[in-house]
């Protein structure tokens, strides 16, 4: 007789065990998650050499030049503002019915970064408006729903292969249009959103980068980050991740749970942070990438109110001179092409980098903190000072312990008053 009810129970605790094994994934094989310095540092060195990255803020949006996301009128459940339960905003909503982008051409996209000095690009493929740019299996609120019924993500990824540009794709978790987001134990919108992510990282080739961004409400209990990462990491070993794949942003409840091991929560700290519509300070210790738009917003809102390319290419010097890398903002127009404003800078900052990227690209920052002056980074026995406005009187740096061969202007010719005066050294 005992013996039955123990088999009983055996079977219920090892029932229960199995259950719990299902909820936590063992991280431990997961070799991204436990690599060597050596491992992370070649990992990581495309993404340190490179510097320049495009970011692309583009969708149905741009037909109503709102801003996108932000210019959904619906509530925005459990993130920073109008939170409340899911609404619809039945103009925004709809815009996709009228996005049909036939002058888009990923070919030439990706040959107007490469020609501007870009060495990646990462593309929005679903924004906090919850609409999927790609041929999404899990929703029919994607790109296949409107008229051009063609995947935007996938003819980015072929060209970018095809042209060797590194491929980044965005993915925000934050979706105000989903109707499981983050209702009751939001295991619904888990599923969901790891999916799609799944979607992204095995039906496009090779994918460089995973750009998230933030995630709403505060608890770490509603969300398998660790079967996310697991699953990330097993379709892309290689993958660079960033800073925001748990970075939550919404109104606290009590009973938030917070991040059940150090370990999930190191992991989901990704690989480099994010500092956003600013530079970085200096930090020569852990990698990070300054996203800055060259609009007026992230995504099209008009003909003006571009940065000049002056400011751009001085963001790109004080990014690399203060160890991080520029991920420049372009918001192309409905029709898939970019705004006079915008390819104007591209432009400029591409004929800048043909005589000038020496001194940006595979450099490494230093000696000297870089400010208002300008900076300084070095690569081999070469130290290279950008010094943005020369000074009439000249200006002095403090002694360094290698001896100087020689100095001159990278362009070998001395330009006394240019907007970045670049000063090489050959040390010994
Ligand atoms: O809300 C978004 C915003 O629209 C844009 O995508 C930026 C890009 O880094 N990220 C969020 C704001 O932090």
């Amino acid at each position: 007789m005992r013996k039955e009810n123990t088999m009983h129970r055996i079977v219920i605790v090892a029932f229960l065990l199995a259950a719990t094994c299902v909820c936590a994934v063992d991280l431990s094989h997961v070799p991204q998650i436990n690599e060597t310095h050596e491992q992370r540092d070649a990992r990581m060195a495309w993404f340190r050499d490179a510097k320049f990255g495009m970011f692309i803020h583009w969708g149905p949006c741009s037909v109503g030049q709102k801003e996108i996301g932000w210019g959904r009128e619906g509530n925005r459940p459990w993130d920073i503002n109008q939170h409340g339960p899911r609404t619809d905003d039945p103009v925004y909503d709809n815009y996709y019915r009228q996005f049909n982008p036939t002058k888009y051409n990923a070919d030439e996209w990706v040959t107007f970064a490469k020609a501007s000095g870009m060495k990646y690009m990462v593309l929005i493929t679903k924004h906090h408006d919850g609409f999927s740019q790609f041929d999404s299996k899990v929703t029919e609120y994607d790109i296949m729903a409107g008229p051009y019924k063609r995947d935007i993500v996938g003819a980015l990824a072929e060209a970018c292969h095809k042209h060797g540009m590194k491929l980044g794709l965005y993915y925000s978790t934050r979706d105000w249009y989903h109707p499981d987001y983050l209702v009751g134990d939001n295991m619904k919108y888990d599923r969901f959103y790891r999916a799609q992510i799944r979607e992204l990282l095995s039906n496009y080739g090779r994918v460089d980068i995973m750009w998230f961004d933030h995630v709403g409400g505060q608890d770490w209990g509603k969300w398998k980050f660790d079967a996310l990462f697991a699953m990330m990491y097993e379709q892309q070993p290689n993958l660079i991740v960033n800073n925001r794949a748990a970075r939550f942003c919404g109104p606290k409840t009590e009973n938030d749970r917070g991040p059940t091991s150090p370990a999930i929560k190191q992991m989901t700290e990704g690989d480099y942070y994010t500092p956003e519509g600013r530079i970085g300070s200096m930090d020569i210790e852990r990698d990070w990438e300054s996203c800055i738009h060259v609009g007026q917003g992230w995504s099209y809102r008009g003909e003006d109110g571009f940065k000049g390319p002056e400011d751009c290419i001085r963001m790109l010097v004080s990014c690399t001179t203060g160890g991080g890398n520029l991920l420049l903002n372009f918001g192309p127009r409905p029709d898939g092409t970019f705004a006079d404003g915008e390819a104007k800078v591209a432009v400029a900052m591409g004929k800048w980098l043909k005589t000038y990227g020496e001194a940006i690209y595979e450099t490494d920052a230093g000696p000297y903190r870089n400010g208002g002056w300008g900076g300084s980074c070095h690569k081999g026995n070469k130290l290279y000072l950008h010094v943005y406005d020369w000074p009439r009187l000249g200006f002095s740096l403090d002694p360094i312990s290698n001896r100087i061969l020689s100095a001159r202007t990278l362009t070998g010719k001395l330009i006394l008053v240019f907007l970045v005066f670049t000063l090489f050294l050959c040390l010994k």
